[in-house]
């Protein structure tokens, strides 16, 4: 037994060196190993020699070698038919063909931009359900029964169930955030949301948001002003001039829209401004005190503020696109514009 064990080491050794660089080579390693009158037949008769109590340790061993050799045989033979191909003319040293890189959604890297910069104040990034319940969307948020964006004009409602809406803001993600009851929060809420309208050059049943969201103690409309100061001046540079106007939204108090002098006449009056010198770019406010009581915050102790802007106009703006309906018909042609850098 143990001259049998010591006998298939050896020819293990000898075949692990044999060189086979082409078809002929190889099949002389198959005479010679697997052949009639090759090794592995001969060694298997070697079992008539061996002791009745190690047969069944011996018919494993030689098993394993036979599989061991018919396994090297179709390694070389697949290595030699390769050599062969490259001896036909193919470089197999040549690298492959790059697989093909897409490139980042236009929507995708002007919220990115946005996103960095509330990042670098220490916003974090928040995400929730596209499909929402009444008093995440409206509820909570101080949108009484009768307000005119609970319209099934304004709002998809879900057939099956008359309390779910495609959301028409992420206001409803910072909801969920404030009724986790984890404060301070500075959260940023970037996504998708649905509004029913007719799909035009200019207005879309879908587009996309960035809302912010800061609640602490003492937090003043000057904290507000600050913080969209640094946002306008990183996104447009340090030269651009802003205005606050007084507005409305249910879910503000006192509640503001913001207008940047134009980034594509610098002020002076252009077909975008409408002549005005003026580009609306978010709306924003105080949280009203409805909104804290209603996620179970004291307002007494509580206040915050909020902003909200929409991504694709800012993105028409500097990609110089023209028509809405480009970002959501994933042309390619028009996708592969955009890389990473612009
Ligand atoms: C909570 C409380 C208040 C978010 C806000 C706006 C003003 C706003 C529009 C900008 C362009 C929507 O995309 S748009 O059409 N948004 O003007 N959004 S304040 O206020 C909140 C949010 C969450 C809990």
């Amino acid at each position: 037994m143990e001259q049998l064990v010591s006998q298939i080491e050896g020819y293990k050794s000898e075949m692990s060196s044999f060189i086979a660089n082409d078809e002929k080579q190889v099949e002389e390693f198959r005479i010679k190993y697997l052949g009639t009158k090759g090794i592995v037949k001969a060694i298997m008769g070697e079992m008539k020699n061996v002791a009745a109590d190690q047969k069944k340790q011996a018919g494993q061993l030689l098993n394993e070698f036979r599989l061991f050799t018919e396994n090297l045989y179709e390694t070389l033979k697949q290595a030699a038919s390769g050599t062969e191909v490259a001896a036909a003319g193919t470089d197999l040293s040549l690298p492959g063909d790059p697989a093909p890189l897409g490139s980042r959604h236009p929507i995708t890297l002007m919220r990115n931009r946005i996103v960095s910069i509330f990042q670098r104040l220490g916003f974090a990034v928040a995400e929730g359900p596209e499909i929402e319940d009444d008093w995440h969307n409206f509820g909570a948020l101080n949108l009484p029964a009768h307000h005119p964006a609970r319209d099934m004009q304004d709002t998809f409602y879900i057939q099956q169930n008359p309390d779910w809406v495609l959301r028409t803001h992420t206001s409803s993600v910072q909801i969920r955030e404030m009724e986790k009851g984890k404060l301070p929060i500075r959260m940023l809420m970037p996504g998708r949301v649905y509004r029913n309208e007719t799909v035009s050059a200019r207005s879309h049943c879908f587009f996309h948001q960035v809302e912010g969201l800061y609640i602490d103690e003492n937090v003043s409309f000057a904290d507000l002003k600050q913080t969209l100061y640094f946002f306008v001046k990183e996104m447009y540079g340090k030269d651009v001039k802003v205005r606050f106007r007084p507005s409305y939204f249910p879910f503000t108090e006192p509640s503001a829209e913001m207008d940047v002098t134009c980034m594509i006449c610098g002020g002076s009056g252009c077909n975008i401004c409408k002549k005005t010198g003026w580009v609306e770019i978010l709306g924003c406010g105080m949280v009203h005190p409805n909104v804290l009581t209603n996620c179970g915050i004291d307002p007494n102790k509580y206040s915050g503020f909020a902003f909200g802007l929409g991504i694709e106009r800012p993105a028409m703006l500097k990609y110089d696109v023209n028509d809405l309906r480009l970002f959501s018909e994933n042309d390619i042609r028009f996708l592969r514009q955009f890389t990473a850098a612009t």
